[in-house]
């Protein structure tokens, strides 16, 4: 079997190691292997970026524009094809895969337009004949670091401004599900970049991931992973005064109030809590439901999860695909252990579930009769488990909604406006979706949260140049 290569200042490289891509629907299926780099590959990455940058960030707009636009239409062409190989190396199902292609292709057409829109600021001068201006330039080299939950559209909603904005990139996908990303640097390696702009290893965090951490030519390091490693990114960040953005953990609550529209509140909690395996940082995995619906609430949500389809992702009908790997389906099953000792109410799921062929399958779980201070409702679970608590009034409800470390998204089901009004007035996420799921993103509006789950400046949209851009003051006397 070939091995896929690093793709480093415009050439594919051949590393002495290989990881190998395992399909979570059917582990006796080698997606591919691919390469391994160490320490030296990413240092000659850092090196051809940093050259690289001494030119791009003075590039034609028409020239980026021109590159991501290609890059967009191409990912939008192949959605099928690449969402086939998404679904099949981290186990979401066909159709999500396919979803979330097409929103990595609408991603580099949205910031293939935005080159076109840099702006600054002209000012008059409190000094007599001095005009100032004020622009936006790249920050030059940027790492990214990312997860195995979004294989493309993560990497795309990074690469995409940091090459807009006119930045070099280095980027290092998760070691889980190195083939989306791979596919998209085949993309990005003939839209007519410059060698060098844009480069991609593949390879362990500790190895490759720290290098661009230590590395004082990288300028700025956009990160989304676990709260652990962001961590890690921020010190090592701050030591040396690089700019940086960390994305990390949710523990996103959703409300149910008495007047919602049960039927909708019922499709927020199932797709909020469930879709893509519970594997979303958006994840609604604390639902807070009102007390005088809430066992008719709990009963009918009961019901529809146990009836959820688990199956190969590929496989049409599946509406759970597996879990993405052993560590993963190990920690799921060690939280569903946490919840029973914690005396919460397992009504359905958390076993290990058997199909045609060998894999990471587990049926969702879901937990009534539960308190805020457990556990499970304060940890990251990050798969297919979900919590139901009670909560007397609205006012009842927002406080437990707000009472975690953490502060993506938050939603709220009810058919009143004034109740809306004022939970989106006091909840303290960054995201917050009123007859939504908390899942599930707009790619032209800001992405992000408070407190442990965010740090830094919005990602997506046109906030995304905050990050990707630092500000210059231009005074003149004429
Ligand atoms: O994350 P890591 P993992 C949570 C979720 C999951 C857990 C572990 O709970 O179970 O994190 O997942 C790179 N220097 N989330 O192991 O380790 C790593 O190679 C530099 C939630 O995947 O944080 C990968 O590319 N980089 C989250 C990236 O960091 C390092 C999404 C993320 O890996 C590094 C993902 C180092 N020292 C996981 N160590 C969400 N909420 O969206 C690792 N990396």
């Amino acid at each position: 079997m070939s091995i896929f290569k690093n793709y480093i200042n415009g050439e594919w490289v051949a590393a002495d190691n290989a990881i190998s891509n395992i399909n979570p629907s059917n582990t006796n299926d080698i997606v591919g292997e691919y390469a391994r780099a160490g320490q030296s590959q990413t240092l000659d990455a850092i090196a051809a970026a940093e050259d690289a940058s001494k030119t791009w960030r003075y590039s034609n707009i028409q020239a980026r524009f021109d590159a991501l636009d290609f890059i967009g239409s191409e990912i939008l062409a192949r959605k099928a094809e690449l969402g086939e190989l998404l679904a099949r190396e981290e186990g979401k199902t066909l159709p999500e895969a396919i979803g979330e292609v097409a929103r990595a292709g609408q991603i580099f057409k949205f910031f293939a337009g935005e080159t076109l829109r840099i702006q600054g600021d002209m000012l008059a001068s409190v000094r007599p004949g001095v005009t100032v201006d004020v622009t936006r330039e790249a920050v030059g080299v940027v790492g990214i670091i990312t997860p195995w939950n979004f294989p493309i559209a993560i990497p795309a909603w990074k690469i995409a401004p940091a090459l807009a904005y006119g930045n070099t990139v280095v980027i290092k996908p998760a070691e889980l599900v190195p083939g989306s990303t791979w596919a998209l640097t085949e993309i990005i390696s003939r839209a007519g970049l410059p060698n060098g702009v844009f480069n991609m290893v593949m390879g362990a965090g500790r190895e490759v991931g720290q290098t661009l951490l230590d590395d004082p030519r990288v300028n700025a390091v956009s990160f989304t992973g676990s709260v652990g490693t962001g961590s890690r990114v921020a010190a090592a960040c701050s030591a040396r005064n690089a700019k940086y953005q960390l994305e990390m953990g949710g523990k996103n609550p959703l409300i149910v109030l008495n007047d919602a529209d049960i039927d909708n509140a019922l499709g927020c909690a199932l797709n909020g809590a469930f879709f893509s395996t519970g594997q979303r940082c958006t994840a609604s995995s604390r639902l807070i439901v009102e007390a005088s619906v809430y066992d008719e609430f709990t009963e009918k949500l009961h019901a529809q999860v146990a009836g959820l389809k688990v199956g190969d992702a590929l496989a049409e009908g599946t509406q759970i695909g597996p879990v993405v790997d052993q560590r993963q389906l190990d920690q799921n099953q060690k939280y569903v252990d946490i919840g029973k000792q914690e005396g919460a109410n397992l009504l359905c799921g958390g076993e290990l579930l058997e199909r045609e062929t060998p894999g990471f399958y587990m049926a969702p779980a879901l937990f009534a009769d539960t308190n805020n201070d457990m556990r499970i409702n304060r940890e990251e679970i990050f798969g297919p488990v979900a919590t139901v608590l009670k909560a007397n009034n609205l006012d009842e409800a927002i406080s437990l909604a707000n009472d975690t470390d953490f502060g993506l998204s938050a939603g709220i089901c009810t058919t009143s406006l004034k109740s809306s009004n004022h939970f989106k007035q006091m909840s303290r996420a960054g995201m917050v979706m009123v007859n939504l799921p908390t899942a599930g993103v707009d790619y032209h509006v800001p992405f992000g949260g408070t407190k442990g789950s965010s740090y830094g400046s919005r990602e997506q949209g046109r906030y995304a140049a905050e990050f990707y851009t630092t500000v210059k003051t231009a005074y003149s006397l004429a």
